[in-house]
């Protein structure tokens, strides 16, 4: 029986209309977006779970933030009600604002990499790992077995491996490993959280090697709520103190806001002190890409929105609904019999697509296809995150045939209400239900760059 969610620690002040297509509607809809999910129009769209991205709905003391935005160009007010945001909750003294997360990983890669480093991370995410590359850096996976193996069950499937780390430094050296990247709540992995004590030792490890600490903060408050109830040390420390205390194990980090920041657009890198040469760097090379080093791309009225946003997020009954809404979803899923990745992660609900439609070989794309059908099915917009998301390994030009398959369903944050959920539950077993029927997809566009964006497909046979 699917648990009931928390009550969520707000009310609902305005509404936003949305369109149910008909089932011939959405059928047409999805074969002129070439069956991805990414083309279809927003408002063919019932239920938008194709990101938590900047989809969230702002609190009425964000949207009076708004009002009190300091255009100015240079030094507005709102930046520096960000720093003391950043500061308070995070613990970071040196903020560089950014248009949002991938304009904070461009700068910070293109600053901190030379060709050929090693760039450990736990689990890859496209972006990410499209701009180390840009910046002459290779990828190299240092999660856990267990990330990559959807139905194990493990309270941190987000941590590293240390051996993988080690071995890393054995076979190239420390020197060409001038950072580990670090992500919380680990996107590509089902939204699985690290725990402290294992980058504890990732921090030991590192400091011993001389190797730095970069953390992708996007989704760090989800975490730091997993770490409350799940890592006994932990049960009584605020989140606002977890949130200090990951913070503190790194040298620099950057967040995509509109995840965690729960604002529309934004993003920053947030370092500690003691990289002032860094910052430095960055703040010279900001103004080259984003904007001046006051605002990076983001209005007055935006940055006070993000400073906001940082301070709501940081609640653990927000949190606890929050996390527990998606969970919901995960349990009627489950009852239903649906191959899930288990546990259920944080930001979404992640369908394993390899075990739903297991006679659709990975290179005829199942997740793809899966999305496409649960859209046509109710209307619901999921995304996939599989062989497409992958890409092609730039040496051998092959499909790089991740472990997972996936397709996510991304719960919006303070958006949707539990009979969104059931709703959502409802066509995906439709699909379920008809599953045997389902043809693969082969590539009628394929962009040579973050393929799953734009790519265009076409039914097999
Ligand atoms: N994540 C997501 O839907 C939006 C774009 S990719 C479909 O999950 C991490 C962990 C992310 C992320 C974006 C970015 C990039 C960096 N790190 O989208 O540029 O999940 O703000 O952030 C997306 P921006």
């Amino acid at each position: 029986m699917a648990k009931r969610p928390f009550p969520e620690p707000y009310k609902i002040k305005m509404v936003e209309p949305v369109n149910l297509r008909s089932r011939e509607e959405r059928e047409r809809a999805i074969k002129e977006a070439g069956y991805n999910t990414f083309l279809l129009k927003s408002e063919d769209v019932f239920i938008d779970l194709l990101t938590d991205s900047g989809t969230g709905a702002m609190s009425e003391n964000q949207w009076a933030g708004l009002m009190l935005g300091d255009e100015a160009y240079a030094g507005s007010k709102n930046f520096y009600h960000l720093c003391d945001s950043v500061k308070d909750i995070l613990g970071y003294d040196l903020v560089v604002p950014t248009h949002q997360g991938r304009g904070a990983e461009h700068l910070f890669f293109q600053a901190v990499l030379h060709e050929g480093d090693i760039v450990p991370m736990n689990m890859y995410f496209t972006t990410t790992r499209q701009h180390a590359e840009l910046a002459g850096g290779v990828f190299k996976d240092i999660i856990i077995d267990e990330a990559h193996i959807p139905a194990a069950e493990h309270p941190f499937k987000g941590n590293v491996d240390l051996r993988k780390l080690e071995a890393l430094v054995k076979e190239f050296g420390a020197e060409r490993i001038p950072w580990v990247v670090l992500a919380p709540s680990v996107n590509m992995a089902g939204g699985q959280p690290f725990s402290i004590a294992n980058l504890r030792e990732v921090r030991q490890f590192c400091e011993a090697h001389h190797i730095k600490i970069a953390l992708d903060i996007t989704r760090i408050a989800e975490n730091a709520y997993f770490i409350k109830v799940r890592e006994p040390e932990f049960k009584d420390t605020s989140i606002t103190e977890i949130l200090h205390t990951i913070c503190s194990f790194s040298d620099a980090s950057w967040m995509s806001a509109k995840k965690d920041g729960l604002v529309n657009i934004g993003g920053f890198l947030g370092l500690p002190e003691r990289e002032f040469e860094l910052f430095d760097k960055l703040r010279n090379m900001v103004v080259v890409y984003e904007g001046l080093h006051t605002y990076g791309g983001m209005a007055g009225r935006d940055m006070e929105a993000l400073a906001r946003g940082l301070r709501d997020v940081a609640h653990f009954e927000y949190l606890r609904a929050r996390v527990s809404q998606v969970e919901y979803l995960h349990s009627r899923l489950a009852d239903a019999g649906i191959p899930l990745v288990n546990p259920c992660g944080g930001h979404g609900v992640f369908l394993d697509a390899r075990s739903f439609l297991p006679h659709i070989d990975q290179d005829e794309f199942p997740a793809q296809m899966l999305a496409a059908q649960i859209y046509a099915a109710g209307g619901v917009r999921s995304m996939e995150r599989g062989n497409v998301s992958a890409g092609r390994d730039p040496k051998t030009g092959e499909n790089r045939h991740p472990k997972l398959e996936l397709v996510r369903l991304t719960i919006p944050r303070r958006v949707y209400t539990q009979t969104h959920m059931d709703y959502a539950a409802d066509s995906i077993i439709e699909v379920w239900e008809k599953r045997e029927s389902i043809p693969g997809l082969k590539f009628v566009y394929e962009p040579p760059i973050l393929r799953f964006f734009q790519a265009r497909f076409e039914p097999v046979g």
